[in-house]
């Protein structure tokens, strides 16, 4: 996603940072070189043309004399108006005060729509919602089935009957509002192009269910018409978002960019691949800071959060605040660790991590071998592993089938983790010291920044 995009711009950074003062010269350099790397990546010429003038004007203006190096404050500027142009903030929905919230979903062919629906319904379960799918594309003989295989991949239920699609629209919300369902997400067909056909009935479909949302969805790989689509349907249907599709298929993406400066409406949500959670709400600055090479966190802490057993941070959480952290909650962390999904879409997500290490082929089976090593060691021995000698060390090695020197890195690791969580401040001591918030509370292990077992 964007790989071209944050290539260039890690380029033009590392060179900006090896300069002392820059010129005026310096600054036109590095302007030229990101309208280029703009242009490359698609970014509409119009939306290029105005960033490249806003970054201008605040370089040369009086905001370069502060504390930041003269490179720091560029590349604060060009996050700063990044992070604009995608959008500012993250689309907050409000449900509607009577249920259900109608949200509506159109768009071309292929777009992705009858998959977002999934994705969407699924996201608002997590939300905390009863949504209903509901089925209004009766165009495609396959399309209510798709949905219901997807719905029933999820828990969803899907509404749809045979009937015009304004009228299953119609129906499918009196449905919702029977069963109780909180949330009503509608699937609608797609046509070729923007015809006055597909205007026509996507239009009478908006008017029978007077939707809350109404998200364009967009597929990332058609370039610049996505711009061109986005602006016809706006002018039909008066767009609350678009969600953005096919982002994990595009190196380039850079049209998808465009759309909130050239149509005036957010990215809404954005989808990274065909399965149901390669989905979720837009980030205007996090995508600016991963486009930057910054890395998304904040992404990752979410991943976390939502992943995560309650249970077992919850247990974990309070040992820890007991000041106790031993060998088999490392287990658990690391268990933990790898629901996030494959390790290394957990690295690429790591701020300041090398891109060589970024993008390195991480060996999964060290966490078997390490998993296999902790459970060849005793009750006693997880608990406190200081009495793990030479003869115990021999012994557990030969226990999971690897070198004593294996065992010895796991052991090191071990005690680095115990260090860091005494230094993060999550043990005893610091809630004795009166750090209320985290009595009680859920204290997030710090993922991600575990050492990984050698
Ligand atoms: N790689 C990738 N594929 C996706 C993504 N979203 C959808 N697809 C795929 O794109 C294809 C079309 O998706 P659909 O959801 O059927 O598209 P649609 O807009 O409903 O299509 P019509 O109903 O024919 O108009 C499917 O094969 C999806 O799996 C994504 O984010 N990444
Ligand atoms: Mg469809």
């Amino acid at each position: 996603m964007f790989d071209t995009l944050s290539d260039r711009f890690e380029g033009i950074f590392a060179r900006l940072r090896s300069k002392g003062r820059l010129s005026e010269g310096d600054v036109d350099e590095v302007l030229r070189e990101i309208r280029a790397a703009l242009l490359e990546a698609d970014v509409n010429l119009g939306v290029v043309r105005s960033f490249v003038a806003r970054v201008r004007e605040r370089c040369v203006g009086a905001e370069l004399s502060a504390s930041l190096s003269p490179a720091q404050q560029v590349v604060k500027i060009v996050h700063q108006e990044l992070t604009a142009i995608l959008g500012g903030e993250s689309l907050r929905i409000t449900f509607a005060p009577r249920p259900p919230t109608v949200v509506l979903l159109a768009g071309l062919q292929g777009a992705g729509k009858t998959t977002t629906a999934a994705k969407l319904a699924r996201w608002f379960r997590q939300q905390g919602r009863q949504p209903l799918l509901v089925g209004a594309d009766l165009q495609r003989p396959a399309a209510v089935e798709q949905l219901r295989v997807l719905g029933a991949g999820i828990g969803v239920p899907v509404f749809s009957e045979p009937a015009d699609p304004v009228e299953v629209a119609r129906n499918g919300v009196d449905e919702a509002a029977r069963r109780g369902r909180d949330v009503v997400v509608v699937d609608t067909a797609g046509r070729l192009a923007v015809d006055e056909a597909l205007m026509d009935e996507i239009r009478r479909v908006s008017g029978a269910v007077s939707p809350h949302y109404t998200f364009l969805v967009i597929d990332a790989m058609v370039g610049q018409d996505a711009v061109a689509t986005a602006q016809a349907f706006h002018d039909t249907l008066e767009l609350d978002g678009v969600i953005v599709t096919k982002l994990d298929g595009d190196a380039r993406g850079g049209a998808a960019l465009s759309v909130k400066e050239v149509v005036g409406r957010p990215i809404a949500f954005a989808s990274t691949g065909e399965k149901v959670d390669d989905f979720d709400v837009f980030h205007p600055d996090r995508m600016a800071n991963r486009i930057l090479g910054m890395g998304d966190v904040l992404s990752l802490i979410e991943s976390a959060e939502r992943n995560f057993d309650a249970d077992v941070s919850a247990r974990t959480a309070s040992r820890l605040q007991e000041g106790r952290f031993t060998l088999d909650d490392m287990l658990e962390q690391f268990q933990q660790l790898k629901k996030l999904g494959p390790l290394k879409g957990v690295l690429g997500m790591l701020p300041g991590l090398p891109k060589e290490l970024r993008q390195a082929d991480v060996d999964e089976s060290r966490f078997a071998r390490f998993e296999a090593i902790v459970r060849s060691m005793t009750p006693g021995e997880r608990n406190d592993p200081s009495i793990i000698n030479g003869s115990r060390r021999q012994r557990i090695a030969r226990g999971s089938g690897v070198q004593t020197t294996d065992v010895n890195k796991l052991l090191q690791s071990f005690s680095e983790m115990q260090r860091m969580m005494k230094s993060m401040g999550i043990t005893k001591g610091s809630t004795k010291k009166g750090k209320k918030a985290k009595r009680g509370g859920r204290v997030t292990p710090p993922v991600g920044s575990f050492p990984v077992p050698r």
